[in-house]
Protein backbone atom coordinates (compact mmCIF):
# COMPACT_ATOMS: atom_id res chain seq x y z
CA UNK A 1 0.00 0.00 0.00
CA UNK A 2 1.21 3.90 -0.90
CA UNK A 3 2.56 5.70 2.27
CA UNK A 4 1.26 9.46 1.55
CA UNK A 5 2.22 13.01 3.11
CA UNK A 6 -0.32 15.79 2.93
CA UNK A 7 1.64 19.15 3.28
CA UNK A 8 -0.66 22.04 3.97
CA UNK A 9 -3.42 19.40 5.55
CA UNK A 10 -5.37 21.55 7.53
CA UNK A 11 -6.96 23.42 4.63
CA UNK A 12 -9.62 23.62 2.96
CA UNK A 13 -9.21 20.57 0.84
CA UNK A 14 -6.51 18.68 3.13
CA UNK A 15 -8.97 18.65 6.23
CA UNK A 16 -11.13 16.55 4.04
CA UNK A 17 -8.32 14.83 1.57
CA UNK A 18 -6.94 13.05 4.96
CA UNK A 19 -10.18 10.96 5.80
CA UNK A 20 -10.69 10.28 1.97
CA UNK A 21 -6.81 8.89 1.80
CA UNK A 22 -7.18 6.85 4.87
CA UNK A 23 -10.29 5.41 3.65
CA UNK A 24 -8.27 4.49 0.66
CA UNK A 25 -5.11 3.98 1.72
CA UNK A 26 -5.13 2.62 5.25
CA UNK A 27 -5.18 4.99 8.42
CA UNK A 28 -1.29 3.74 8.69
CA UNK A 29 -0.13 4.80 5.30
CA UNK A 30 -1.66 8.87 5.24
CA UNK A 31 0.51 11.78 7.18
CA UNK A 32 -1.43 15.12 7.66
CA UNK A 33 1.63 17.94 8.22
CA UNK A 34 0.61 21.51 8.76
CA UNK A 35 2.57 24.79 9.79
CA UNK A 36 0.79 25.80 12.81
CA UNK A 37 0.39 23.86 16.38
CA UNK A 38 -3.44 24.42 17.17
CA UNK A 39 -3.65 22.74 13.47
CA UNK A 40 -1.32 19.86 14.35
CA UNK A 41 -2.97 19.34 17.72
CA UNK A 42 -6.80 19.10 15.83
CA UNK A 43 -5.52 16.66 13.11
CA UNK A 44 -3.72 14.37 15.15
CA UNK A 45 -7.02 13.49 17.02
CA UNK A 46 -8.39 11.80 13.84
CA UNK A 47 -4.83 11.37 11.95
CA UNK A 48 -0.87 10.30 11.94
CA UNK A 49 0.17 14.21 12.16
CA UNK A 50 2.91 16.46 11.85
CA UNK A 51 4.50 20.11 12.03
CA UNK A 52 6.27 21.22 9.06
CA UNK A 53 7.00 24.55 7.38
CA UNK A 54 7.13 23.07 3.76
CA UNK A 55 9.80 26.04 2.98
CA UNK A 56 11.99 24.66 5.09
CA UNK A 57 13.83 21.71 2.84
CA UNK A 58 15.49 19.96 5.71
CA UNK A 59 12.67 19.06 8.01
CA UNK A 60 10.74 18.50 4.81
CA UNK A 61 12.95 15.37 3.82
CA UNK A 62 13.22 14.46 7.28
CA UNK A 63 9.50 13.46 7.52
CA UNK A 64 9.52 12.12 3.64
CA UNK A 65 12.71 9.91 4.70
CA UNK A 66 11.39 8.68 8.48
CA UNK A 67 7.67 7.72 6.88
CA UNK A 68 9.45 6.23 3.61
CA UNK A 69 6.88 8.11 1.58
CA UNK A 70 5.74 7.27 -1.90
CA UNK A 71 3.38 10.23 -2.61
CA UNK A 72 3.03 13.89 -1.42
CA UNK A 73 0.26 15.92 -1.82
CA UNK A 74 1.34 19.73 -1.64
CA UNK A 75 -1.36 21.27 -0.82
CA UNK A 76 0.46 24.41 0.47
CA UNK A 77 -0.89 28.14 -0.85
CA UNK A 78 -1.50 31.48 -0.06
CA UNK A 79 -4.75 32.00 -2.35
CA UNK A 80 -6.13 34.62 -4.97
CA UNK A 81 -7.21 37.56 -3.00
CA UNK A 82 -4.98 37.01 0.29
CA UNK A 83 -2.15 36.94 -2.46
CA UNK A 84 -2.91 39.96 -3.83
CA UNK A 85 -2.33 41.99 -0.79
CA UNK A 86 0.98 40.84 -0.29
CA UNK A 87 2.39 39.35 -4.01
CA UNK A 88 5.97 38.68 -2.02
CA UNK A 89 4.46 36.87 0.76
CA UNK A 90 2.49 34.62 -1.62
CA UNK A 91 5.49 34.25 -4.15
CA UNK A 92 7.48 33.02 -1.36
CA UNK A 93 5.48 30.54 -0.20
CA UNK A 94 3.31 29.04 -2.87
CA UNK A 95 6.66 28.60 -4.81
CA UNK A 96 8.70 27.89 -2.04
CA UNK A 97 6.73 24.67 -1.01
CA UNK A 98 6.40 23.67 -4.40
CA UNK A 99 10.37 23.82 -5.55
CA UNK A 100 10.76 21.64 -2.18
CA UNK A 101 7.88 19.45 -3.01
CA UNK A 102 9.62 18.66 -6.56
CA UNK A 103 13.54 18.33 -5.45
CA UNK A 104 12.21 16.08 -2.33
CA UNK A 105 10.33 13.94 -5.16
CA UNK A 106 13.16 13.84 -7.13
CA UNK A 107 15.27 12.83 -4.66
CA UNK A 108 13.53 10.21 -2.81
CA UNK A 109 11.44 9.00 -6.31
CA UNK A 110 7.75 10.08 -4.73
CA UNK A 111 4.77 11.03 -6.39
CA UNK A 112 3.51 14.42 -6.41
CA UNK A 113 0.54 16.13 -6.85
CA UNK A 114 0.11 19.64 -6.35
CA UNK A 115 -3.22 21.75 -7.33
CA UNK A 116 -3.12 24.21 -9.95
CA UNK A 117 -6.23 26.43 -10.11
CA UNK A 118 -8.79 28.46 -12.92
CA UNK A 119 -6.02 31.56 -11.62
CA UNK A 120 -3.50 30.20 -14.22
CA UNK A 121 -5.92 31.40 -16.90
CA UNK A 122 -6.24 35.90 -17.38
CA UNK A 123 -8.23 38.20 -18.94
CA UNK A 124 -7.02 37.65 -22.37
CA UNK A 125 -7.58 33.55 -22.24
CA UNK A 126 -10.80 32.70 -23.89
CA UNK A 127 -14.02 32.64 -21.28
CA UNK A 128 -16.31 30.09 -22.33
CA UNK A 129 -15.35 26.35 -22.72
CA UNK A 130 -11.55 27.68 -21.93
CA UNK A 131 -10.06 24.89 -23.73
CA UNK A 132 -7.29 22.49 -21.81
CA UNK A 133 -4.04 24.09 -24.12
CA UNK A 134 -4.95 27.57 -24.42
CA UNK A 135 -3.12 31.58 -23.59
CA UNK A 136 -2.35 31.71 -19.77
CA UNK A 137 -1.86 35.03 -19.11
CA UNK A 138 -2.96 35.39 -15.66
CA UNK A 139 -3.19 38.75 -13.81
CA UNK A 140 -2.41 37.48 -10.02
CA UNK A 141 0.29 36.79 -8.35
CA UNK A 142 -1.47 33.51 -7.08
CA UNK A 143 -2.38 32.81 -11.24
CA UNK A 144 1.82 33.63 -11.68
CA UNK A 145 2.78 31.02 -9.26
CA UNK A 146 0.15 28.60 -10.76
CA UNK A 147 1.50 28.69 -14.42
CA UNK A 148 5.03 28.85 -12.86
CA UNK A 149 4.25 25.62 -10.92
CA UNK A 150 2.56 24.09 -14.16
CA UNK A 151 5.19 24.66 -16.37
CA UNK A 152 7.88 23.74 -13.05
CA UNK A 153 6.31 20.40 -12.85
CA UNK A 154 5.98 19.31 -16.32
CA UNK A 155 9.73 19.85 -16.46
CA UNK A 156 10.49 17.86 -13.64
CA UNK A 157 8.73 14.99 -14.95
CA UNK A 158 10.37 15.24 -18.59
CA UNK A 159 13.66 16.20 -17.71
CA UNK A 160 13.52 14.11 -14.36
CA UNK A 161 11.25 11.47 -14.79
CA UNK A 162 9.48 12.85 -11.81
CA UNK A 163 5.36 11.77 -11.71
CA UNK A 164 4.11 15.01 -10.94
CA UNK A 165 0.11 15.36 -11.67
CA UNK A 166 -2.41 17.90 -11.31
CA UNK A 167 -5.40 19.74 -11.56
CA UNK A 168 -6.72 23.16 -12.16
CA UNK A 169 -9.75 23.22 -9.86
CA UNK A 170 -12.64 25.79 -9.99
CA UNK A 171 -14.45 27.34 -6.64
CA UNK A 172 -14.20 24.61 -4.08
CA UNK A 173 -17.53 24.42 -2.27
CA UNK A 174 -17.31 21.85 0.84
CA UNK A 175 -18.93 22.04 4.50
CA UNK A 176 -15.93 21.39 6.27
CA UNK A 177 -13.20 23.92 7.33
CA UNK A 178 -13.60 26.76 5.29
CA UNK A 179 -12.02 27.95 2.40
CA UNK A 180 -9.74 31.96 3.36
CA UNK A 181 -8.40 34.50 0.74
CA UNK A 182 -9.76 32.82 -2.32
CA UNK A 183 -11.99 34.70 -4.48
CA UNK A 184 -14.71 31.90 -4.96
CA UNK A 185 -15.01 31.48 -0.97
CA UNK A 186 -18.43 33.42 -1.13
CA UNK A 187 -20.49 30.62 -2.96
CA UNK A 188 -19.22 28.73 1.10
CA UNK A 189 -19.93 31.57 3.00
CA UNK A 190 -23.10 32.12 1.72
CA UNK A 191 -24.46 29.01 2.89
CA UNK A 192 -23.31 29.67 6.59
CA UNK A 193 -24.63 33.30 6.83
CA UNK A 194 -28.00 32.27 5.29
CA UNK A 195 -28.16 29.66 8.31
CA UNK A 196 -26.78 31.68 10.51
CA UNK A 197 -28.81 34.97 9.90
CA UNK A 198 -30.99 34.63 6.28
CA UNK A 199 -28.89 37.63 5.08
CA UNK A 200 -26.10 37.14 2.62
CA UNK A 201 -23.60 40.57 1.42
CA UNK A 202 -21.75 39.38 -1.34
CA UNK A 203 -18.45 41.17 -2.31
CA UNK A 204 -18.64 39.26 -6.23
CA UNK A 205 -20.49 41.25 -8.85
CA UNK A 206 -24.04 39.42 -9.26
CA UNK A 207 -23.42 38.63 -13.50
CA UNK A 208 -20.09 37.19 -12.59
CA UNK A 209 -19.85 33.39 -13.49
CA UNK A 210 -17.08 31.15 -12.43
CA UNK A 211 -16.56 27.26 -12.63
CA UNK A 212 -17.19 25.36 -9.02
CA UNK A 213 -16.66 21.99 -8.21
CA UNK A 214 -18.34 20.62 -5.08
CA UNK A 215 -15.63 18.72 -2.77
CA UNK A 216 -16.47 15.18 -3.15
CA UNK A 217 -16.00 15.45 -7.05
CA UNK A 218 -12.75 17.31 -5.90
CA UNK A 219 -11.35 14.17 -3.60
CA UNK A 220 -12.34 11.77 -6.33
CA UNK A 221 -10.01 14.11 -8.98
CA UNK A 222 -7.62 13.59 -6.65
CA UNK A 223 -7.43 9.73 -6.21
CA UNK A 224 -8.83 8.87 -9.77
CA UNK A 225 -5.97 11.03 -11.14
CA UNK A 226 -3.22 10.02 -9.22
CA UNK A 227 -4.18 5.94 -10.05
CA UNK A 228 -4.70 6.75 -13.64
CA UNK A 229 -2.44 4.80 -15.68
CA UNK A 230 0.73 6.95 -16.92
CA UNK A 231 0.76 5.47 -20.32
CA UNK A 232 -3.00 7.47 -20.94
CA UNK A 233 -1.78 10.42 -20.32
CA UNK A 234 -1.08 13.03 -22.55
CA UNK A 235 -1.25 15.99 -20.52
CA UNK A 236 -0.23 16.51 -16.20
CA UNK A 237 0.28 19.70 -15.14
CA UNK A 238 -2.46 20.54 -15.26
CA UNK A 239 -6.19 19.14 -16.33
CA UNK A 240 -9.09 21.61 -16.39
CA UNK A 241 -12.11 19.43 -14.21
CA UNK A 242 -15.20 21.17 -13.63
CA UNK A 243 -18.75 20.08 -13.07
CA UNK A 244 -20.83 23.35 -12.71
CA UNK A 245 -20.76 27.36 -13.68
CA UNK A 246 -22.73 29.72 -12.42
CA UNK A 247 -22.94 32.93 -10.97
CA UNK A 248 -24.19 34.61 -7.88
CA UNK A 249 -27.50 35.47 -8.51
CA UNK A 250 -28.26 31.92 -9.38
CA UNK A 251 -26.75 30.33 -6.68
CA UNK A 252 -28.41 32.92 -4.87
CA UNK A 253 -32.05 31.68 -6.65
CA UNK A 254 -31.64 28.27 -5.73
CA UNK A 255 -31.12 29.23 -2.26
CA UNK A 256 -34.05 30.95 -2.15
CA UNK A 257 -35.74 28.21 -3.45
CA UNK A 258 -35.54 26.07 -0.55
CA UNK A 259 -35.38 29.24 2.36
CA UNK A 260 -37.61 31.47 0.81
CA UNK A 261 -36.68 34.08 3.81
CA UNK A 262 -33.28 33.96 2.42
CA UNK A 263 -32.06 37.87 1.68
CA UNK A 264 -29.44 39.14 -0.45
CA UNK A 265 -27.93 42.24 -1.46
CA UNK A 266 -23.98 43.05 -3.05
CA UNK A 267 -20.96 45.14 -1.97
CA UNK A 268 -18.73 44.30 -5.09
CA UNK A 269 -15.02 44.43 -3.34
CA UNK A 270 -12.62 45.88 -6.28
CA UNK A 271 -10.26 43.53 -5.88
CA UNK A 272 -12.33 40.15 -6.10
CA UNK A 273 -14.54 41.51 -9.14
CA UNK A 274 -10.99 42.47 -10.83
CA UNK A 275 -9.85 38.75 -10.08
CA UNK A 276 -13.27 37.29 -11.16
CA UNK A 277 -13.96 38.94 -13.88
CA UNK A 278 -10.42 37.73 -15.68
CA UNK A 279 -11.24 33.98 -14.87
CA UNK A 280 -13.09 31.64 -17.07
CA UNK A 281 -16.85 31.56 -17.28
CA UNK A 282 -16.69 27.79 -18.23
CA UNK A 283 -13.95 25.12 -18.72
CA UNK A 284 -13.40 22.13 -21.14
CA UNK A 285 -12.97 19.68 -19.28
CA UNK A 286 -13.08 17.00 -21.53
CA UNK A 287 -9.05 16.27 -21.70
CA UNK A 288 -9.55 14.99 -18.03
CA UNK A 289 -12.90 13.22 -19.12
CA UNK A 290 -10.88 11.03 -21.95
CA UNK A 291 -7.38 10.44 -20.32
CA UNK A 292 -8.21 9.63 -16.77
CA UNK A 293 -11.50 9.18 -17.22
CA UNK A 294 -13.42 12.16 -14.72
CA UNK A 295 -16.51 11.91 -14.13
CA UNK A 296 -18.05 14.30 -11.67
CA UNK A 297 -21.31 13.26 -10.02
CA UNK A 298 -22.71 16.38 -8.02
CA UNK A 299 -24.95 19.34 -9.96
CA UNK A 300 -25.83 22.68 -8.57
CA UNK A 301 -29.18 21.30 -7.26
CA UNK A 302 -27.77 18.36 -5.49
CA UNK A 303 -24.80 20.67 -3.92
CA UNK A 304 -26.94 23.74 -2.75
CA UNK A 305 -29.58 20.74 -0.54
CA UNK A 306 -26.67 18.81 0.71
CA UNK A 307 -24.66 22.05 1.69
CA UNK A 308 -27.54 23.26 3.64
CA UNK A 309 -28.81 20.29 5.37
CA UNK A 310 -25.39 19.44 6.47
CA UNK A 311 -24.23 23.04 7.32
CA UNK A 312 -27.55 23.30 9.41
CA UNK A 313 -27.02 20.42 11.21
CA UNK A 314 -23.09 21.53 11.65
CA UNK A 315 -24.46 25.02 12.92
CA UNK A 316 -27.04 23.26 15.34
CA UNK A 317 -29.90 24.80 13.65
C1 LIG B 1 -9.38 31.16 -5.13
O1 LIG B 1 -10.49 31.70 -5.26
O2 LIG B 1 -8.32 31.79 -5.01
C2 LIG B 1 -9.31 29.65 -5.18
C3 LIG B 1 -9.07 29.16 -6.56
C4 LIG B 1 -10.13 29.20 -7.58
O3 LIG B 1 -7.98 28.73 -6.86
N1 LIG B 1 -10.51 29.08 -4.67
Amino acid sequence: MKRILVVGAGGQIGTELIPHLQKNYGYDNVIAADLKDEVVARLSQNAIAEKLDATDFQAYGELVKKYKVDAIYNMVALLSATGERMPDVAWNINMGALLNSLNLAKEFNTALFTPSSIGAFGSNTPHTKTPQDTVMRPNTIYGVCKVTGELLSDYYFSRFGVDTRSVRFPGLISNGALPGGGTTDYAVEVFYEIIRSGHYTCPIPEDTYMDMLYMPDALNALTQLMEADPAKLVHRNSFNVTCMSFNPRELFAKIKERVPHATFDFDVDPVKAQISASWPDSLDDSCAREEWGWNPQWDLDAMVDDMLKTIAQKLGK
